[in-house]
């Protein structure tokens, strides 16, 4: 529709033709308004009902909400309408009739569960609170990507058909490649590495991970968005350094960019990028502090994984983000680097959100034979991963890198509750249409 004018652009004195869904019909006796609403925004268009055509008014007044219609008239200023300015439509076209059943109400007046919008995501999606969310996923894998080209990386693709699983062989969605199994891949992580090991040296990937987590949770997808990071020549402190500063861009770019999506989700004074260093805790003090707490019937001791409780506490503690370092490397998978000086300790690091954890990652093992006997220790056969570990044979660097969930640093910057906001058409046990 080369024609068609975005209801923001009309101005007064302006002939136009807008195009766009019927958000609301108010009748007031004399005289009508059908707003019409359209990506940009809305407009008001006028019906004086004895000055003008009677099939016009009809035609207009009759249709049902959230039809799809197209309005050409003259656009005139008018400090009554709610955008301060009116059409007076010459001709209205019903292009696209809606049944006036519709399963969820689109102006927000009928609430709906969360089951039922996902089932009718593009009703859904015509309320301004829950476009905002798309429009700052958007802005925030702009600026995520913007901010890796800032740091000298290269984008990346992987495949997620894979023959081998690396994130713990439960969580495996498996498939048939022509009559073999195979596996929707959980992590870019082998395939990274082995490009951060070229030439090519700092590399990122935002791509779909696949895992077939048994929870339902508001905070596990079984199809995320994983945005990984790989640089050669870097250890765990310079990957830390690298997400800080992409979780950092992402809150900017809002703040700059996306003024009216945080007000469309009421969010406009609570918003605050966060200011300062993410402080940086060994695992040791994590658990001290934890422990301290008093908030966890049983006290926490050097190996434990950390239970959501605590993660919960020790965010209330800590009051914004950080990250948890030094974890024991018996609870980090083979191929995060031990210190040289501790082989109990790891390399490996996760970043905290006071409400979840958003982020993996550490320096990796890069000496082929110590990969070999990390393979082994986790009771994994390095054989099945020769492509992978053959590649450590030709002059592979130091490296780190890390995996941040997409969809949690969304959840996480907008305070949703449920992950599956985050996400257009999310994948969970329940749900696999649309
Ligand atoms: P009736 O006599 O049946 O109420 P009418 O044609 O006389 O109908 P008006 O008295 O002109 O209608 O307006 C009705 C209401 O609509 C008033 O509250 C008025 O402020 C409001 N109104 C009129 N014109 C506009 C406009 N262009 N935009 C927004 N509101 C308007
Ligand atoms: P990990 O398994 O911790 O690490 O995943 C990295 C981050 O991805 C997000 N995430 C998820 N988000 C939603 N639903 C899920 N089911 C889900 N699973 C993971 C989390 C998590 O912190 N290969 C390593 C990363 C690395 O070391 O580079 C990895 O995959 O935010």
């Amino acid at each position: 529709m080369q024609d068609r004018t975005y209801t923001a652009d009309a101005e007064p004195g302006d002939d136009v033709t807008v195009a766009g869904w019927v958000h609301e019909i108010r009748d007031l006796g004399g005289i009508a308004f059908l707003i019409l609403r359209d990506t940009s925004g809305k407009i008001q268009i006028k019906f004086e009902k004895d000055e003008m055509d009677e099939d016009l008014v009809e035609t207009g007044l009759g249709v049902s909400r959230e039809s799809v219609v197209k309005v050409s008239g003259a656009v005139e200023e008018e400090p009554r309408a709610p955008t301060g300015v009116e059409v007076t439509p010459e001709s209205v076209e019903v292009v696209a009739p809606a049944d006036p059943e519709l399963p969820l109400d689109p102006s927000g007046k009928v609430d709906a569960d969360l089951s039922t919008r996902l089932d009718n995501r593009t009703l859904d999606l015509r309320k301004d609170e829950v476009q905002a969310i798309f429009e700052i996923r958007s802005e925030i894998l702009r600026a995520v990507r913007e901010q890796f080209r800032e740091f000298r990386c290269t984008e990346i693709t992987t495949p997620k058909i894979v023959a081998t699983g690396t994130e713990g062989g439960t969580e495996l969605f498996p498939i048939t490649y022509f009559g073999e199994e195979a596996f929707m891949n959980q992590s870019p992580q082998l395939f990274k590495q082995l490009i951060a090991g070229s030439n090519v040296e700092r590399v990122f990937e935002i791509g779909p991970i696949f895992r077939a987590e048994e929870h339902n949770t508001p905070r596990h997808l079984n199809e995320a968005t994983s945005i990984d990071f790989e640089g050669a020549f870097c250890d765990q402190n310079d990957a830390m350094d690298v997400v800080e500063g992409v979780v950092k861009a992402a809150y900017e770019a809002i703040d700059e960019n996306c003024g009216e999506q945080l007000e469309a989700l009421g969010l406009e004074d609570e918003f605050e990028v966060p200011e300062g260093d993410f402080p940086r805790l060994s695992y040791e003090e994590a658990i001290e502090r934890i422990n301290a707490t008093g908030e966890l019937d049983e006290q926490l001791v050097w190996g434990d994984d950390l239970p959501t409780e605590g993660e919960k506490a020790l965010g209330d503690d800590v009051g914004g983000h950080y990250f948890i370092t030094d974890w024991p490397s018996e609870i980090k998978p083979f191929y995060i680097k031990d210190h040289d000086d501790d082989s109990e300790l790891s390399t490996g690091f996760d970043l905290m959100h006071p409400r979840m954890e958003l982020v993996s990652g550490g320096q990796r093992e890069h000496r082929h034979e110590k990969l070999i006997e990390g393979f082994e220790q986790q009771g994994l056969d390095p054989e099945q991963f020769e492509y992978y570990t053959k590649m450590f044979k030709y002059g592979m660097p130091p490296h780190a890198g890390f995996g941040l969930g997409g969809e949690r640093l969304i959840m996480t910057i907008l305070g949703l509750d449920n992950i599956r906001e985050a996400v257009l058409f999310p994948r969970d046990r329940q749900r696999l249409s649309p």
